[in-house]
């Protein structure tokens, strides 16, 4: 908690009065977003903001913040947002399901930063897939067919499959990824697939190295 409360403060030195922030889903972007709102308290400043999932848009609200639609901005000045995995290459993001949104916002945005705790830089995760219903079963069997061993993400809540704020299914897979850019592009190339967690556009990621913040960049 304190690694990601460190580079969350960090992150939010890049905000400047007048700024469209884009704000990214998951606890670490939950605790910028709480800094954040209250800096634009304390030093009344005009800030808005475009979130990336229903969950953050709640929670940017509740804190009193200015949410407002993508559509109606030209454009992010700085997009911060939380990953499960870092690594100077590229990051992997989906976890909560909220991939396809966070890299419409962090890759329109003039600087995306990534902020993460340093267990992010240690073990790869599955990386998601967010597929259209209609497709899941024929991207699995594609997947399968390139020897990637991925699984229907399944609601704990809610009988079936989870879905996504886009109405969309997720595939969690399980594979090495050598080349990031050739295989965020291969996977999106597959059809029926939405978007993939491969995220290969980022400014820097922040890590929170114990009491210090160690910055990543490709
Ligand atoms: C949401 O879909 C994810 O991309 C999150 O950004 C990611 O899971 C990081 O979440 P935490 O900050 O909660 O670890």
């Amino acid at each position: 908690m304190k690694e990601k409360l460190i580079v969350a403060k960090e992150a939010l030195k890049y905000v400047k009065d007048g700024m469209v922030v884009g704000l990214g889903s998951g606890s670490t972007a939950k605790l910028f977003i709480e800094l954040l709102a209250n800096k634009v308290k304390k030093q009344k400043l005009s800030i808005k903001c475009v979130p990336t999932s229903y969950d953050t848009e709640m929670f940017a609200i509740e804190c009193g913040l200015d949410v407002v639609p993508l559509a109606s901005v030209k454009k992010i000045d700085v997009a911060v947002d939380g990953a499960d995995y870092v690594c100077r290459e590229y990051v992997i993001k989906g976890g909560g399901g909220a991939l396809a949104r966070e890299k419409i916002v962090g890759y329109f945005a003039d600087e995306f930063i990534i902020v993460v705790d340093s267990s992010k830089t240690r073990k790869s995760s599955k990386v998601p897939i967010e597929v259209l219903p209609f497709a899941y079963s024929t991207v699995m069997k594609e997947l399968e067919k390139n020897k990637i061993p991925c699984s229907l993400r399944m609601s704990k809540r809610k009988l079936g499959p989870v879905v996504t704020d886009n109405g969309n299914f997720l595939l969690d897979a399980s594979m090495e990824i050598e080349n990031a850019k050739e295989t965020e592009k291969w996977l999106n190339s597959i059809p029926g697939v939405f978007e993939n967690g491969i995220f290969t556009k980022f400014s820097k990621i922040l890590v929170g190295e114990g009491n210090r913040v160690e910055v990543l960049t490709q």
